[in-house]
């Protein structure tokens, strides 16, 4: 079993024990990491406390981050800095668009939506991982997930699609600018999971379907699956691996 003891891991977007977030915070904590939480808003404050108070860690933090304001990420950062110093890695785990712009055609989307969709979805990994650069002092690891709709069309997915071509660019941009400081920068592109994130894509049945019958392994992908990869690419076994996007998806993205 791989040891992270000593290293200390920032954990974002957990909403509920179905969250991919989760998933990873199990493999980490599992291999002895330190996590620090952080939630979105209110509305998620009691439900990310109670999963928490599972692991039976008591210097695990919870934090509030809602990556759609910058003085929430400065804040929360500071205070990590404050009660932890060093940081590791983070496992950024957050999307969002709006469920009418999930359905449909792609180009019924809004400038509004279209903005929300790369704001939470792109954007926020690179305004994240610019705050943790300055915790990240002995070196680290940015996990970021993505799906197989951000390279190719695939029903429904739309406009989060785009956002996540726009955020695997963005995992090989700040790989290239993170290299220096012994910062990775990788992404899982998942396969589908059913999740409160899933819910909002339509037909999401039919794609589990679908990867059930044509996948490769002939299963959908689990939390497990994907913590366990995120757990490599945190620990030194990965440390040559940079800029890469690694599909954990029951080998689906290799069909036509
Ligand atoms: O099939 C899937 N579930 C896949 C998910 C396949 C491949 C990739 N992914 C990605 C998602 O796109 C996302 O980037 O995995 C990541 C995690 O998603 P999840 O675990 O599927 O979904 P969920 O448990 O809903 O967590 C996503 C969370 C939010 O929950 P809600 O339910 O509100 O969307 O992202 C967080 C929030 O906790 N989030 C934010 N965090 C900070 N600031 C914000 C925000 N403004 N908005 C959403």
């Amino acid at each position: 079993q791989l040891s992270l003891h000593g290293k200390t891991y920032v954990v974002m977007g957990v909403a509920n024990k179905r969250s991919i977030a989760w998933g990873i915070a199990r493999a980490l904590h599992a291999a002895g990491a330190r996590l620090i939480f952080t939630y979105a808003g209110e509305r998620f404050e009691n439900e990310v406390k109670k999963l928490v108070a599972t692991l039976e860690d008591d210097t695990a933090l919870v934090l509030p981050c809602d990556v759609t304001k910058d003085e929430e990420i400065e804040a929360c950062f500071a205070q990590i800095k404050e009660q932890v110093g060093v940081i590791h890695g983070i496992a950024h785990c957050i999307a969002f668009a709006n469920k009418e712009h999930l359905e449909g055609e792609y180009m019924n989307v809004d400038r509004e939506g279209f903005l929300l969709a790369h704001n939470i979805s792109a954007y926020s990994l690179t305004a994240v991982a610019k705050a943790a650069k300055e915790l990240m002092t002995e070196g680290g690891s940015i996990v970021t997930l993505t799906y197989l709709g951000g390279e190719r069309v695939v029903q429904n997915y739309n406009v989060m699609g785009v956002a996540k071509a726009s955020l695997e660019a963005s995992v090989k941009y700040l790989a290239n600018d993170l290299g220096k400081y012994g910062i990775r920068v990788n992404a899982i592109s998942a396969g589908p999971i059913r999740t409160l994130s899933a819910k909002g894509v339509g037909d999401f049945n039919s794609i589990l379907k679908e990867i059930e019958e044509r996948a490769p392994l002939r299963r959908t992908t689990t939390q497990e699956e994907v913590g366990d990869t995120a757990l490599f690419l945190f620990s030194d076994l990965s440390r040559g691996v940079t800029g890469e996007i690694i599909h954990v998806d029951s080998g689906y993205h290799i069909l036509a």
